[in-house]
């Protein structure tokens, strides 16, 4: 059965959709040529079922996407793969986008490596900006049923911790790498799947322990008192804040404030300051070296 609801009637059930395909109407405003189904594809059981392009089911996929991007919210550390510490538990998240039909990727431009994805992970505010997926593991899931499949997982690496945002998944533009529709009758050329957007967020639980790194700052603020930016300091020992009397500048007063510190007078510190800056564990003339070097514009401590 091919169905072409004219503009104005309600589309059927379901419909099944064959090579050449006329315009139908979607059950948004959006115009496409693509199948819409309202049935999941696990109920429908087929995938080679035309040669139109794959739409993501949003409603098959896990987390399903609906309007709420808070269905779709993790924890970075969750979402990367990291277990909890201290005894903390929380389940390791994944997404998996879920197509209408089987999808692959594009093979024949030989084996992804970790610069190239089939699909583009950006933030929400910055759609041109960083592709992510760089940083994330994403692979077509292979069932125990053969080599067809029609889900992708899409998940972090323990070896990059996200930062907290709102993140978009689209398919990856560009000759290679394709996210390819698979099963098709007619298989030249490849037929790319639609156009997608899937959308969720991570927020930050840098320390593990399964909370929002939010609410552990606001029930224990020392957490965050060095620098004071909203970012448990444990998790950023990479940071180094120069500003050790707090007046704002950061200038030789700072390093004079800092040799006298060590030399045992802490008056002109910041009581929250930590004296050792290069983090070596050690207060001594070298935190001074480093600081000096910070002030001149040379950057942090390695
Ligand atoms: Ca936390
Ligand atoms: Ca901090
Ligand atoms: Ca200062
Ligand atoms: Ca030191």
């Amino acid at each position: 059965m091919i169905a072409t609801p004219e503009e104005g009637e309600p589309l059927p059930e379901y419909v099944l959709c064959a090579a050449n395909l006329a315009p139908h109407r979607p059950p948004s405003s959006e115009q496409d040529h693509a199948p819409f189904y309202h049935r999941l594809p696990a109920d429908l059981g087929g995938g080679a079922i035309g040669q139109v392009p794959f739409h993501l089911h949003g409603f098959a996929c896990e987390p399903p996407l609906t309007n709420d991007i808070d269905d779709r919210a993790f924890s970075n550390a969750a979402f990367c793969q990291l277990e909890g510490v201290d005894g903390a538990t929380y389940p390791i998240q994944k997404i998996v986008l879920d197509f209408y039909g089987y999808v692959r990727v594009d093979d024949d431009a030989g084996t992804p490596d970790r610069e190239e994805s089939p699909v583009s992970v950006t933030l929400e505010s910055d759609p041109g900006g960083y592709d992510f997926s760089r940083d994330l593991d994403i692979t077509v899931r292979r069932g125990s049923t053969g080599d067809l499949s029609r889900g992708i997982i899409i998940r972090g690496r323990p070896d990059v911790l996200l930062p907290a945002a709102a993140y978009v998944i689209r398919p990856q533009l560009g000759e290679d790498h394709l996210l390819l529709c698979d099963g098709l009758f007619d298989t030249t050329p490849p037929t790319p799947v639609a156009a997608f957007e899937y959308n969720f967020k991570l927020w930050s639980d840098c320390n593990r322990n399964g909370v929002d790194d939010e609410t552990d700052i606001t029930l224990d603020p020392v957490l965050d008192i060095w620098p004071m930016d909203g970012l448990i300091d444990e998790c950023h020992p990479e940071l180094c804040e120069p500003d050790y009397n707090g007046d704002g500048n950061v200038d030789q007063d700072d390093v004079d404030d800092l040799l006298a510190c060590i030399g045992g007078d802490c008056s002109r510190v910041l009581p929250q300051a930590n004296p050792d800056f290069n983090h070596d564990g050690n207060v001594d003339q070298d935190d001074v070296s480093a600081l000096i070097n910070r002030v001149a514009g040379n950057g942090c401590p390695a």
